[in-house]
């Protein structure tokens, strides 16, 4: 089976040749209604619903698992809002509309599994734990569950949004200002200013049980049969690329690694992701390349045969 990616994509760009593939058996729903798990994707960055590299997952899942339903999450009233909208809209505010659009889908009522690229994971986190709604699986790629510190480069067709990002971070992504208008600022996490980071970021610390420690939270999340993270060895999108696999720079410097079992968070346990990987709940999945680069032999084997296809 060939499988051929492009060089050089940025955060969520991605070209994915469609495979022949394999039918994967579905066991999934049999018990009630014979058909497939649905499958519910968020794209990530500069990316949309329904562009050329997530339109292509999209087939790749539904020509291999017979008779799948997928929701490809589009925020806006088109493929340009949804677009602008990855930059530009609360993040809270896309939760929001995501829950309310799974909860009158009369499609994804018996459970379904989820598929977050980059941004699109955490973002996907916040909807397991807000709104579950019977999601099964959460499989994220590339995703930044504790946030990043650093732009270093840019979807294709972003260069002059990534201009006017780059200035709104340097100038303060913790403002009220910056927080409120950028996405991207809102999974800002500079660990040499932890106090700030707790106390302004408008999403991501709250996600993270940071603030407040939301009981609810902790229990939605592991509500999950299983939370699937995929980490890019050589990505060079994602600064620090741990953040991945719910890891960070330790608190009050930007050089050293903590993993996630390392952190105050795992270890007091305020999102029950302790719990979650004694029960073997927890999979750190490596890929070998930079950010979002795989092939599709690599994504139906390790990811759609275990995670998304029963
Ligand atoms: C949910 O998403 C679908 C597909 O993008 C869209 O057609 C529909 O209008 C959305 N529904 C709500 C309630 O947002
Ligand atoms: C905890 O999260 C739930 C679900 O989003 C929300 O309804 C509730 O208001 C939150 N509680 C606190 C104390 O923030
Ligand atoms: C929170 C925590 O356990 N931090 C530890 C992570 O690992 C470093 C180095 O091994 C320790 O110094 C930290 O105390």
């Amino acid at each position: 089976m060939a499988a051929s990616i492009s060089k050089g994509f940025a955060l969520c760009y991605f070209f994915i040749a469609v495979s022949q593939g394999v039918l994967l058996r579905s066991k999934s729903n049999s018990e009630r209604d014979g058909t497939p798990t649905p499958i519910v994707m968020w794209h990530g960055m500069g990316d949309s619903c329904c562009a050329r590299g997530i339109g292509r997952l999209q087939q790749i899942l539904q020509s291999n698992i017979a008779g799948v339903y997928v929701h490809s999450i589009e925020i806006g009233a088109n493929e340009q809002e949804d677009f602008a909208n990855s930059y530009f809209m609360s993040v809270n505010k896309q939760v929001e509309q995501v829950c309310r659009n799974i909860s009158s889908n009369p499609l994804l009522q018996n459970g379904y599994h989820a598929i977050g690229f980059s941004q699109g994971g955490q973002f996907l986190r916040a909807v397991a734990q807000r709104c579950p709604m019977g999601m099964r699986n959460l499989v994220t790629l590339g995703g930044q569950h504790q946030g990043v510190f650093g732009l270093p480069r840019c979807p294709p067709g972003s260069a002059v949004i990534c201009t006017y990002i780059r200035q709104l971070l340097d100038k303060g992504a913790m403002t009220d200002f910056v927080q409120e208008r950028l996405v991207q600022a809102q999974y800002w996490h500079d660990s040499l200013k932890e106090e700030e980071y707790r106390s302004k970021s408008l999403f991501l610390a709250d996600i993270n049980n940071e603030v407040t420690k939301n009981a609810t939270y902790k229990e939605n999340l592991q509500k999950l049969e299983n939370f699937v993270m995929v980490k890019f060895l050589k990505d060079s999108m994602v600064y620090p690329d741990e953040s991945e696999w719910f890891g960070y720079y330790c608190p009050g410097q930007a050089t050293e690694i903590c993993s996630l079992r390392n952190s105050t968070l795992y270890q007091e346990d305020w999102l029950g992701l302790k719990a979650m990987d004694q029960a073997g709940k927890l999979k750190f999945i490596p890929a070998a390349g930079d950010h979002l680069q795989f092939t599709t032999e690599w994504f139906l084997k390790t990811i759609v045969g275990p995670y998304l296809s029963s």
